[in-house]
């Protein structure tokens, strides 16, 4: 566009057709990959949409807080599942710094926190109210924990701070970090045929709450400023004294640079959001119909065209 703007003059401008400088670069966008089925699921699907208006696309598979740096220096043009709860303080440090902008919130209301699939209940029946969990810590014992309860958190890259809880509010819970997301998914499944109690991370839109019913623990309401003011929270000297939210959000995020560099593929993330059901369709098809990601994305779209069609035309 800089070239044609000193080869022409202002005159020739105005009968250029207006979609003439609004031609997306031919450079990939790079759209990164993490650890969960509906994100990569989703990044496929979005990758997708943008390869079938003439897009170049490129996937990288990179940490799911580094991203956010990455985002801001333009090495990774956007990221499609920013979850409040476990990437909400790595997205407002970017956002600080400048160089990543907030393209806006999907229509899904996530959560994401400990929880116990229902038949725990009737072994712990003052569930879900986090006290009651803790009266009941020594059902959740294993041989790796001694008497103390095991709480199997996430895989360490979605930082939820659980050992910092467990301190912040007393807790007789050892945590353990899964080595992935299916570690989690094994571990529910291996405590299912006997009824074994189990605590475990777990988060929503997933694929999960149509297999496991269950519930989420429910801690100290999550506040603004828990995860950076230890007066904020019950616990007046620590902080991650809080649940994480319960009605948080799933933001879209992208380089600030991409709307110049690629107005059309941008105009469309704007316009994309997806709701708790398509999103937990999405992990569906992967962790229970054992989909290849990009397969699994060519089935969404072929099952969902009156959704996606709008936004590129
Ligand atoms: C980041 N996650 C949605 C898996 O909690």
């Amino acid at each position: 566009m800089k070239k044609m703007t000193t080869a022409l003059t202002a005159g020739a401008l105005a009968f250029m057709p207006l979609a003439a400088f609004a031609e997306d670069s031919t450079d990939p966008i790079v759209i990164p990959i993490h650890n969960w089925s509906s994100q990569i699921v989703m990044s496929n699907v979005v990758g997708q949409i943008l390869e079938s208006r003439g897009n170049n696309v490129e996937f990288v598979t990179t940490d799911s807080q580094a991203v956010y740096e990455s985002v801001r220096l333009g090495d990774v043009t956007l990221e499609m599942e920013v979850w409040e709860g476990a990437f909400g303080a790595s997205f407002r440090a970017a956002m600080e710094k400048g160089g990543i902008v907030d393209v806006g919130d999907h229509d899904a209301v996530t959560r994401e926190d400990w929880w116990y699939p229902m038949w725990t209940k009737e072994a712990c029946p003052g569930l879900p109210a986090w006290e009651a969990l803790n009266a009941c810590a020594a059902i959740f014992a294993t041989a790796e924990t001694g008497d103390k309860g095991r709480y199997l958190d996430g895989p360490v890259d979605w930082l939820k701070h659980g050992q910092e809880r467990v301190a912040a509010l007393g807790m007789d819970f050892v945590v353990v970090n899964a080595g992935s997301a299916a570690a989690l998914w094994a571990e529910i499944g291996a405590a299912e045929a006997e009824k074994k109690p189990i605590v475990v991370f777990n988060w929503t839109p997933n694929f999960a709450e149509a297999v496991w019913p269950g519930e989420f623990v429910e801690f100290p309401e999550w506040v603004d400023g828990c995860d950076k003011d230890p007066a904020v929270g019950p616990n007046p000297d620590a902080l991650y004294d809080c649940g994480n939210p319960a009605t948080g959000y799933m933001k879209k995020a992208a380089w600030e640079g991409m709307e110049a560099k690629w107005p059309g593929a941008y105009a469309v993330l704007e316009k994309i959001s997806f709701t708790n059901p398509q999103i937990a369709q999405m992990a569906k098809l992967v962790d229970i119909d054992e989909m290849e990601p990009n397969e699994a994305a060519e089935e969404w779209l072929a099952n969902n065209k009156e959704i996606w069609e709008p936004w590129v035309k």
